[in-house]
């Protein structure tokens, strides 16, 4: 796969020459606001394959969302319509097209008594394990924090930058002992994960350290090679992807070439200060990336609990009368889903909606309940609580943090009822 499948078959050049910004490109002109007023690529012209109904947030690396009448149409996400984050790219990878196992090279080095290096190609001769999970990127629903707090620089994704896939290939686990690797116990606290993808530029290349202490990690990580039943999508991380279920979309890293076993967690800047959360509440924008140290923040590791209403959706006109109404809710997958509650009068009383555990622990549970609604504007809120108790703040904006990440509020929509 040569980097000429970029744009669908044009590379950058011919695509400005086409749509005649190449002036703009070329910084003829000083503002970019010319290049906004031209044709703006479709999903399947970023990503070879996608479907062009997608919402195209980065044409450059491939950042695309899935609305939720797309979303919702299905219990396992297809991968034409799977959300795509790249923060780089891997030569080649922007294509729903498999890569072969085979001369793909794996390292596993760093603490540990013997490293391996071996063809990606032995994962498929290892036991496979399969998972169905939320697969979900931290900075999904990042929007709502200007509307409940205050707007964070990042990408303004709604509730699209999530799907539910299916994963498959042999545990971790399985491949050190396969290789009699011994990771020094109890030196070794981080497995930090690099792909085989690019950054552009002087930018430091993407890695993410997740801890070794969690049996989530220890015991739950996978070597993918299958997503949905068939070889990961170059775009989606193939021909080998590491698969930490209950854990966000950023630690899943893509296009896996070498793991390391730290003691410390990396210091790279996709690890700090990106993809890391404040430790304590904040007040909104009085606390910056900048202010980040390990010891006062955490990575995006488990996922919190939340729900998303499916239907009716936000903005929608709908019958009085009786109205149904339907999503998901999941968590990190370690306890279940314990209740999500309805409310039609701003928080002021709940009903429970009834629940359709799903496919995994780590997968979308699915309610749907029935309200009464009178003509007018109304609002419909949804929160779902855990085995644990743990909730869905009624106001997301609580969890404000300088980068938008980890949103997790009570899903208020508004509906017209006629
Ligand atoms: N190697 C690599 N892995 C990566 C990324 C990346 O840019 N490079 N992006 C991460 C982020 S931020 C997310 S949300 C998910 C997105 O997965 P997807 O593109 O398969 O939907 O991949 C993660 N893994
Ligand atoms: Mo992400």
């Amino acid at each position: 796969m040569g980097m000429k499948k970029e744009t669908n078959g044009m590379d950058r050049r011919e695509f400005l020459k086409r749509t005649g910004a190449t002036a703009v490109a070329l910084g003829v002109f000083p503002s970019v606001t010319r290049v906004r007023a031209q044709a703006r690529p479709t999903a399947d012209q970023v990503i070879q394959g996608k479907d062009p109904r997608l919402i195209v947030h980065n044409t450059k690396t491939g950042v695309l969302e899935t609305p939720l009448e797309l979303l919702r149409q299905h219990e396992i996400t297809p991968k034409e319509i799977a959300f795509v984050r790249n923060n780089q790219v891997l030569a080649g990878g922007k294509t729903l097209e498999p890569i072969p196992l085979k001369g793909w090279t794996i390292e596993i080095i760093g603490l540990v008594h013997r490293p391996a290096k071996f063809d990606a190609s032995v994962l498929k001769e290892l036991p496979q394990h399969e998972v169905t999970m939320v697969l979900q990127c931290s900075g999904n629903g990042r929007s709502f924090y200007a509307k409940y707090a205050k707007k964070t620089g990042g990408t303004q994704w709604k509730h699209g930058g999530m799907a539910q896939t299916v994963w498959k290939g042999p545990k971790l686990k399985d491949v050190l002992e396969h290789f009699k690797v011994e990771v020094y116990e109890p030196a070794a606290k981080f497995l930090t994960a690099n792909g085989r993808d690019e950054p552009s530029g002087t930018k430091p290349d993407f890695e993410h350290s997740l801890p070794w202490t969690d049996p989530y990690v220890r015991e739950n990580a996978i070597l993918a090679i299958e997503m949905n039943g068939e070889p990961i999508p170059a775009v989606h991380g193939g021909p080998v992807r590491l698969i930490v279920p209950g854990y966000y979309g950023t630690m899943n890293v893509k296009w896996i070439g070498t793991l390391r076993f730290e003691a410390h967690e990396s210091y790279n800047y996709n690890q700090i200060p990106r993809y890391r959360v404040p430790i304590y509440p904040v007040e909104p924008g009085k606390f910056s990336k900048k202010d980040f140290t390990y010891e006062n923040s955490r990575p995006n590791w488990h996922q919190k609990v939340k729900s998303v209403i499916f239907a009716p959706l936000d903005g929608e006109t709908v019958k009085a009368g009786t109205v149904k109404v339907e999503g998901v809710a999941w968590n990190d997958g370690v306890v279940p889903i314990e209740e999500v509650q309805v409310s039609t009068d701003q928080g002021k009383t709940w009903t429970r909606a009834k629940l359709k555990p799903g496919k995994s622990p780590f997968g979308w549970t699915f309610f749907e309940t029935y309200v009464a609604l009178s003509p007018g504007e109304r609002e419909i809120w949804v929160r779902a609580v855990d085995k644990l108790g743990r909730a869905q703040p009624l106001n997301g904006g609580i969890h404000w943090n300088p980068s938008g990440y980890e949103w997790n509020g009570a899903d208020r929509i508004k509906v017209k009822v006629s």
